[in-house]
């Protein structure tokens, strides 16, 4: 069922009707196509020829900019150099190149990389991990998994089950059995216009006590939280949280995960969200900027502790039943060693730290603007809440969005919130340009 009249109008798109895309409204799009053709550092271009500035580098993964050229090079010569080697019981260089880069710029005591394709599977690795990890220790019975409410571990069964997006969960069935949920931090009344981590909050980890206290700590495997809950509206952790929920799972032998997928490699301006919080769980899932978004890859990154638990049977047998055919893939593992050279070398997570305060101060210029509920920042990452048209959840922001891009500006929607993840290579003009648009198309309403 082709639209002649959307092909006719756009004579030089492919036909858009085979493919079922992911996390969009198909039949809008097919009608309204937006393709980009192209991209370079801060900016993309449409298949019609628009530029557009980039203010979520891509879906929060392009941290290094579009296209670097480092990055493209190395993936070029792995290209041609091995295009695969099996992944099970063969291995090739660069992929334990990254796991060393990786773990050298991991927190102190995170010296495992294990490697995946994307953040789903990451997730889905690291909770796997926790389930076998306890069973090794003869805590078999340790099965229970706790996310929080708002979180986002991507779409496998075991992500959606610690997830707390409704809409993610809802059409699936049971999930994972032996799920709860920890409360989120997010609260207007007490927390509007934080700028940086909200003060109030912190006694919201101790929900993890009562959530112990009903199932019992030997039951529980692992809790696993966003450092910065991302897709959900940007949830910044209010002071002294994460070191809550910590010190509650060291109390329990729960391990703590920290699913790092967003707030890796420079965006909270550190390394990771555990160095700059301070915290540093037992597992961190990564994908997104671990590639700078060029070749799909996750990473699941484990303490010392954990690995050794797994090598304890009989030398010559396997200790994971885990893997992914593309596990460290060497295009994948070329771009991954390419992107961390560029972040060290070109001092990109010292900058995003060092413009920290002027994206801060821009966004937070926004608040008084028509309908702006809030503002919240961390790193080079940002929110503004607006107030929903009443019985229309999110087509404010959604117009929004349009407008902005029709202004040539790309931002990120989730429900009424705008938010903002730009490349690391941001300039002062450009973080001016974004926001100025947006004000723009928030008064334009
Ligand atoms: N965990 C977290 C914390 C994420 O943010 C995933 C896992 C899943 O990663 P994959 O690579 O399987 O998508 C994510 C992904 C958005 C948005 O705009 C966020 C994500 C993906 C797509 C859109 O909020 N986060
Ligand atoms: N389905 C079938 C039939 C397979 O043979 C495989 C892998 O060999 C998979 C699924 C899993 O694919 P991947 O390893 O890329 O996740």
């Amino acid at each position: 069922m082709t639209d002649n009249t959307v092909r006719q109008l756009h004579t030089d798109l492919p036909d858009l009707e085979a493919q079922w895309m992911p996390f969009t409204a198909n039949r809008y799009f097919k009608q309204n196509p937006r393709l980009i053709t192209r991209a370079k550092g801060m900016y993309c271009w449409t298949h019609d020829g628009k530029q557009l500035l980039d203010a979520v580098a891509g879906l929060w993964c392009c941290n290094a900019g579009h296209c670097h050229p480092k990055i493209v090079e190395a993936i070029k010569q792995q290209a041609e150099t091995l295009d695969y080697a099996m992944a099970f019981q063969l291995g090739h260089p660069m992929a334990f190149e990254l796991a060393n880069k990786l773990t050298a710029m991991a927190p102190e005591g995170i010296d495992y990389a294990f490697f995946v394709n994307s953040g789903s599977e990451a997730v889905d690795t690291a909770l796997k991990m926790s389930l076998a990890y306890h069973r090794l220790r003869g805590q078999g019975e340790r099965t229970r998994l706790i996310g929080r409410e708002r979180g986002y571990h991507g779409v496998g069964f075991g992500g959606i089950s610690v997830g707390g997006m409704s809409a993610n969960r809802k059409m699936f069935g049971a999930m994972l059995p032996g799920v709860d949920h920890l409360p989120h931090t997010h609260n207007l009344q007490e927390n509007a216009y934080s700028r940086g981590q909200p003060q109030w909050g912190a006694h919201l980890a101790d929900e993890l006590e009562n959530i112990v206290a009903l199932h019992d700590a030997s039951t529980i495997a692992a809790v696993i939280v966003e450092p910065i809950a991302g897709s959900a509206g940007v949830l910044i952790p209010p002071q002294g949280y994460l070191q809550r929920i910590r010190d509650i799972c060291d109390k329990y032998g729960i391990l703590l995960i920290f699913d790092e997928v967003i707030c890796g490699f420079g965006r909270t301006g550190a390394n990771f969200g555990a160095t700059r919080f301070g915290v540093t769980p037992d597992l961190m899932t990564t994908a997104k900027g671990l590639t700078s978004g060029t070749v799909p890859m996750g990473a699941v990154l484990a303490k010392g502790d954990i690995y050794d638990t797994f090598m304890t049977g009989p030398e010559g047998a396997i200790e994971f039943f885990h893997g992914y055919t593309y596990s460290g893939h060497p295009l994948a593992a070329a771009a991954g060693c390419a992107t961390i050279d560029v972040y060290l070398e070109e001092g990109l997570i010292e900058r995003a730290r060092s413009m920290e305060d002027k994206f801060a101060d821009a966004l937070h210029s926004l608040k008084g603007e028509p309908n702006v509920i809030d503002v919240r920042n961390f790193g080079l990452i940002g929110a503004v809440e607006l107030e929903p048209i009443e019985g229309k959840p999110t087509a404010r922001a959604m117009q929004i969005f349009r407008k902005c891009m029709d202004e040539g500006v790309i931002i990120r929607t989730t429900g009424d919130t705008l938010a903002f993840s730009p490349p690391l290579i941001i300039e002062d003009a450009q973080i001016e340009t974004v926001i100025e648009t947006v004000r723009s198309a928030i008064r334009a309403q």
